[in-house]
């Protein structure tokens, strides 16, 4: 139901998230009493150099965009922020630009630069994403001017800006602070080792958005390109420069070009691709590759759980193109998604033999295919540790447990649930926690939650903690969904990953889960070359007499590795 249709009684009162996107609504509207007018955001569309068409587009857009906090599976509920946008016809009463210019002087025709910097100027492709994927996106992708994409990011209405930049503050202040580090809310002091032109990514700052996300988008199409063509080395080749740029502070152009070029990691075919975008906009290689058939085949096929870039090079060499063709070769009909999905069709239940519950083969993965693409905002991730860390209660007390991951590093959506879980009591802990990952996944999948197991383990990564009694990690890779209680409205089925941790290596775990890969890849790299020591997610251990250490915090974790501690939103070292 539209906000400004809801009785005055049925007021919600403010819960502190909206309070929070209640500050970056324009001025008119802050103060503003009724729920309408709390709840509004006002888009303007500058119509310059826009066709017609698109400007009829875009208001239709607006008009017709109901903004849900929540996932459109879900029921909205009490306490949620709907949203609204409205067309305003005064740049000055703007939340939101909309715009096709892209030059300072052009802009500048049509609007003061100095309000142009109090907004968040954004292309066409914000209203349209956002209209796609019915919630308002991050506006930092989508920044209309390379020149105010840390103005377009700061004053961006979604709720994750919010954790991104302050608030508060002028320009001058704001870009004092971004000198160094790409994100102002974590400055990097004075004596810091820090340096967004380190070789580890571990040693930088790399915010979930960076100034540069455009380029890094691009680059990000042909290391995915070379991994699906088997060339590994050439993808992480790609992979280190995308980390490196993802650090760098400033917004890449023709005069700091020899500052990037000065980069590690960034060979000589890589800074070409850069000088290609920074010139062009674009690079040529992307369009090639999005075309090729090959390439569009892959990227469908290697979104089906279970299939790897090997199987999908495999499947399209046996003449399989489409998920349709898939469909066919594994013998599953669109019209038995419903109850492969349930294990309702025996002929598609596979059941393991180690843990006897349903596994999630490829024909499964082939029919929940849909569903397990859909990303899963925070409020779900929160729901579902909600709901496991319940049913952990019943068989357990005591257990501690973090949401890892994606969601840990401040993604406002994630393509899984990684949750890392413990015992609080340091002595007898281990002996709590062992052997719970199977009796939890076998209580969730008895009470409907879980649905498939794709894997379950206890083992042991870290080669000299075998002197421990008990494998210090025991994971399961399951699928997860939320219970409908009878309403209309369904929940779709969610990829969860439990890792569960002696707490002696609970911390390292968190550590190991957070991510992102490439903080990962050097994190090992950095312990085993700069410090002699080796880093795992089940343990730290000096190499040349295996000794073993236990970190008591996060930040324990970080100081046994020599390592200034780097908040979880600063390790999206990848796309
Ligand atoms: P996403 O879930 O939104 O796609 O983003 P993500 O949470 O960063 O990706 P992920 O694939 O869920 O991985 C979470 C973290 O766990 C990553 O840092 C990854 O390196 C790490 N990780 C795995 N699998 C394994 C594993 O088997 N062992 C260890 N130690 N870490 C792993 O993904
Ligand atoms: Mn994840």
């Amino acid at each position: 139901m539209p906000s400004s249709k809801r009785p005055s009684n049925e007021k919600l009162s403010p819960s502190p998230r909206s309070k929070r996107r209640r500050s970056y609504l324009s001025d008119t509207y802050t103060d503003a009493s009724s729920d309408f007018q709390e709840q509004s955001l006002n888009v303007f569309i500058l119509d310059a150099k826009m066709k017609p068409e698109t400007i009829e587009e875009l208001s239709s857009l607006i008009d017709n965009f109901h903004h849900f906090d929540k996932h459109p599976f879900l029921k909205e509920k009490e306490g949620s922020t709907q949203r609204q946008l409205r067309i305003c016809s005064s740049v000055k009463d703007a939340d939101v630009v909309v715009t096709v210019v892209q030059m300072r002087k052009r802009l500048e025709r049509h609007v003061d630069w100095s309000i142009a910097r109090r907004k968040a100027i954004v292309t066409p492709s914000w209203l349209r994403d956002s209209v796609t994927s019915r919630q308002l996106l991050p506006c930092g992708k989508y920044a209309a001017l390379g020149e105010l994409y840390e103005q377009t990011v700061r004053n961006c209405p979604d709720a994750d800006c919010s954790q991104k930049f302050p608030d508060a503050g002028s320009d001058s202040e704001f870009l004092q602070e971004v000198s160094e580090s790409s994100d102002p809310k974590h400055p990097i002091k004075k004596d810091s080792k820090i340096r967004y032109n380190h070789r580890y990514a571990c040693m930088r700052h790399s915010p979930l958005l960076c100034p540069n996300q455009g380029l890094v988008e691009r680059l990000a199409i042909l290391r995915r390109h070379r991994e699906l063509e088997g060339l590994d080395m050439q993808a992480l080749s790609y992979e280190r420069a995308i980390s490196v740029i993802k650090a760098f502070p400033h917004h890449i152009i023709a005069d700091n070009i020899h500052e990037v070029s000065d980069l590690p990691h960034i060979g000589q075919k890589i800074r070409s691709k850069i000088q290609e975008f920074i010139q062009h906009g674009d690079i040529s290689e992307c369009k090639n590759v999005l075309s090729e058939t090959r390439y569009r085949s892959s990227v469908d096929f290697t979104a089906i759980y279970g299939v790897g870039p090997v199987t999908a090079r495999k499947l399209y060499s046996s003449g399989l193109r489409t998920i349709n063709d898939l469909e066919k070769h594994y013998e599953v009909s669109p019209q038995t998604n419903d109850d492969i999905a349930n294990n309702l069709s025996q002929g598609y239940r596979l059941v393991s033999s180690t843990t006897g519950l349903p596994q999630l083969s490829i024909k499964v993965g082939l029919a929940l295919r849909e569903e397990l693409s859909l990303q899963i905002p925070r409020s779900e991730v929160e729901e579902i540790h909600d709901v496991v860390m319940n049913e952990l209660a019943h068989i357990r007390s005591g257990c501690v447990s973090t949401i890892t991951g994606g969601y840990r590093r401040g993604k406002a959506e994630s393509n899984d649930i990684d949750i890392v879980v413990s015992h609080k009591d340091l002595k007898c802990g281990g002996d709590q926690v062992k052997g719970l990952c199977a009796k939890l996944v076998k209580r969730l999948y008895d009470q409907g939650l879980v649905t498939h197991v794709m894997h379950m383990s206890s083992f042991r990564e870290h080669d000299t903690l075998r002197t421990t009694h008990w494998d210090s990690l025991e994971k399961a890779l399951a699928v997860f969904i939320l219970p409908s209680h009878g309403k209309e409205q369904k929940h779709v089925h969610r990829r969860l990953d439990l890792i569960f941790a002696a707490p002696e290596v609970y911390w390292t775990a968190v550590v190991g889960w957070t991510g992102s890969k490439m903080f990962e890849r050097d994190l090992r790299l950095w312990a085993k070359q700069e410090k002699g020591m080796k880093f795992g997610s089940s343990g730290i251990s000096r190499l040349h007499d295996s000794k073993l250490y236990f970190p008591k915090s996060e930040r324990e974790v970080f100081e046994l590795l020599d390592l200034e501690w780097i908040h979880p939103t600063l390790r999206n070292a990848d796309l």
